[in-house]
């Protein structure tokens, strides 16, 4: 079983913080790729291609995973994937590129504060298991 698998198989869902607090606090390191006041976006520290980049809101909000989100989510989960196509186009991704949401256990989800993957450079297969 694949190491991530693992990881959301053991992950609790929770609203506390997460690993992620921590990269938008600087208290751990981290490659950002894009940065404003509503979204940080940075390298996975576990790429499955060359281009592997994480989208974030820098505040959580209750918004742990897509299933969670409520009404007044819509404009930051809009900002998320308007982010992601910034954000492809800048690492030149012109020719495609797959936007992931991973929610709860069977969705794979390891780290429960909201994030879009940003997975390209190199041909994607499909279905994705
Ligand atoms: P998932 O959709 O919850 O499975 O994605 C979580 C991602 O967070 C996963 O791709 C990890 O490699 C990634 N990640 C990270 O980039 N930095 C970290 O410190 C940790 C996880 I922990």
């Amino acid at each position: 079983m694949a190491s991530e698998t693992e990881a959301a198989l053991a992950a609790t869902p929770s609203d506390g913080p997460t690993v992620f607090d921590k990269i938008i606090n600087k208290e751990i390191p981290s490659t950002v790729v894009y940065e404003d006041d509503k979204v940080l976006a940075f390298r996975d520290i576990d790429p499955q291609a060359p281009t592997h980049i994480l989208i974030i809101p820098k505040v959580r909000d209750g918004l742990t995973g897509l299933s969670k989100a409520e009404e007044r989510h819509c404009e930051i989960l809009g900002r998320l994937l308007c982010t992601a196509k910034l954000v492809a186009k800048q690492e030149g991704l012109d020719d495609g590129f797959r936007i992931v949401i991973n929610d709860g256990r069977d969705g794979g989800q390891s780290v429960y504060h909201i994030h879009v993957h940003l997975i390209g450079g190199r041909q994607m297969g499909w279905p994705p298991f």
